[in-house]
């Protein structure tokens, strides 16, 4: 058979147009690929949620390739471990109630698993805004949906106008950044569910405490939106944790059944 570099350039823009145009109605929208939003969206393709997760860079995985300071190791405790289980990530006993799991591995196997699982992934794709609406329901007012642009255009700073995403739940997973959040509370006019009403901020690092906290702070912090990782820690007021990444897998899994639940109210 003889190639036509026409039918690839079709195939590519055809099947990548449609892959985006059967995604602009979500159940759940997730902004960022690092292992909190990766988790999240596992779990929430598994039970059959139409979710899309944009990622800024080429690659998902966030902080998770690095490890600690480039040695490219994780290590998680025992509950931590029941999720790289439960994805099929080999973990290694290091001393009672440690583990670690090569980086790479743990990378590579969560993001394959979350596309297997049904996941649309939108790399190189920023999210710059939000759309916020009034409601009928208990919330007053809502996010309703997402404004993206390419990594790109944000890149060059070219002045390109975005296109926009509707969503039922979004899932800021953005990391220490929490960018979902700021920009809800430079726009919105409206507290932020937090107790000062606005991005409370990361603390500095504290392991054993942050690992406890990423998880009661994975919650909703805004009508419809939700945190997860350390974008939860950023904006309830927490500290980091360095390395150790069993709360940023059980806060994916949080965010996810959380979400699924309330999806599941509105049936
Ligand atoms: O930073 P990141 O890995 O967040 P996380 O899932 O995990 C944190 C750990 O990696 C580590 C730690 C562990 O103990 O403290 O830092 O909370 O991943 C966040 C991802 O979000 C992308 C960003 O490129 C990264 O891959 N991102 C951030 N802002 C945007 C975004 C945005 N506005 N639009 C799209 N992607």
């Amino acid at each position: 058979m003889k190639l036509d570099e026409q039918v690839i350039t079709r195939a590519i823009i055809e099947r990548f147009t449609q892959k985006w145009i059967d995604y602009l109605d979500l159940d759940v929208a997730i902004v960022g690929g690092g292992p909190a939003g990766l988790v999240a969206a596992y779990y929430l393709a598994k039970k059959a949620r139409k979710v899309a997760l944009f990622e800024r860079k080429l690659t998902i995985g966030g902080g998770m390739w690095g490890g600690g300071m480039m040695f490219n190791e994780i290590v998680v405790q025992d509950e931590g471990k029941k999720v790289l289980d439960e994805l099929g990530i080999s973990t290694y006993p290091f001393q009672t109630g440690y583990y670690t799991a090569d980086a790479v591995e743990a990378t590579t196997t969560l993001a394959s698993k979350v596309c297997q699982a049904g996941t649309r992934v939108f790399n190189l794709m920023c999210v710059e805004d939000v759309m916020i609406r009034q409601t009928d329901g208990p919330e007053s007012t809502r996010v309703v949906g997402l404004v993206i642009n390419w990594t790109a255009v944000e890149m060059a700073e070219l002045h390109v106008d975005p296109l926009t995403v509707h969503t039922r739940y979004t899932i800021d997973a953005t990391g220490h950044a929490t960018e979902l959040m700021h920009i809800i509370q430079k726009k919105s006019g409206s507290r932020l569910l937090t107790q000062t009403g606005k991005v409370v901020g990361e603390k500095s690092l504290w392991a054993e405490v942050a690992e406890r906290s990423t998880l009661e702070n994975t919650r909703e912090a805004f009508p419809g939106v939700y945190v997860a990782g350390m974008a939860a820690n950023a904006t309830f007021g927490s500290y980091r944790m360095g390395p150790i990444f069993g709360g940023m897998l059980l806060s994916g899994k949080k965010a996810a059944e959380l979400i699924d639940q309330r999806l599941e109210d509105r049936t």
